[in-house]
């Protein structure tokens, strides 16, 4: 897969009165690479809707387009692939339906890493690294020691997710972390280039670039 770095998913909560590709584009536009569709909320029709249009523009502007949970809707927008949790319906069986696109998986703990990577994902997510109001579910936060652990031993590309925001991300980027993930700091923001570009520049600052 192509390589990214900083990580943009959806969250229409946080940008009321604002168009879900208006704000998406904004966040690309600050240098997001890669952008993911994830609503729990719609119909298919919406999401197809939705993941339709993110797809038109992620395509426009070569980046690398993720749909949530949904294996059929990434398929028929021929998204670049799918985002998938613990409890969706496992990799192997998922790899058969999706080929050579992307599959990313949500992991907790270093064990579910470990898995995920022999299992053949092409990247994971690590988190929740701190509190986290956009998740329903979500586990506890697994602080920067899963960071580090993940960094220590994970081959894979690996995202850090879950409550990062541009005060904490310092400490995220010190545990190891060269790819960087959020919701409300980045669609919630009054300014996303903006933030998206400070997220570049510090991830900048610890990786010499
Ligand atoms: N997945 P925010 S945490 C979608 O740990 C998601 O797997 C997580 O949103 C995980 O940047 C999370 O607003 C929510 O905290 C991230």
């Amino acid at each position: 897969m192509r390589d990214f770095r900083l990580y943009a998913i959806t969250g229409e909560e946080f940008h009321p009165g604002k168009e879900l590709v208006t704000v998406m584009e904004e966040a690309i536009l600050g240098g997001a690479d890669i952008i993911q569709l994830r609503d729990k909320n719609s119909s298919k029709r919406e999401l197809l809707r939705k993941a339709r249009a993110l797809r038109e523009l992620t395509r426009k502007h070569q980046v690398t387009f993720i749909v949530n949970d949904h294996i059929d809707i990434a398929l028929a927008v021929d998204a670049d692939g799918i985002h998938l949790g613990q409890d969706d319906l496992p990799l192997q069986e998922a790899r058969k339906l999706v080929g050579n696109k992307i599959i990313g998986i949500s992991t907790h703990v270093i064990g579910e890493a470990r898995r995920a990577e022999a299992e053949g994902a092409d990247y994971i997510g690590v988190g929740p690294v701190f509190p986290t109001k956009s998740k329903a579910d979500v586990v506890d936060p697994v602080t920067t020691a899963y960071v580090r652990e993940a960094a220590a031993e994970i081959r894979i590309p690996f995202v850090a997710i879950g409550g990062i925001k541009l005060h904490n991300v310092d400490e995220v980027l010190a545990a190891g972390a060269s790819r960087i993930c959020a919701i409300s700091e980045i669609v919630g923001s009054a300014d996303i280039r903006g933030t998206c570009r400070k997220f570049l520049e510090k991830m900048n600052e610890y990786q010499g670039g």
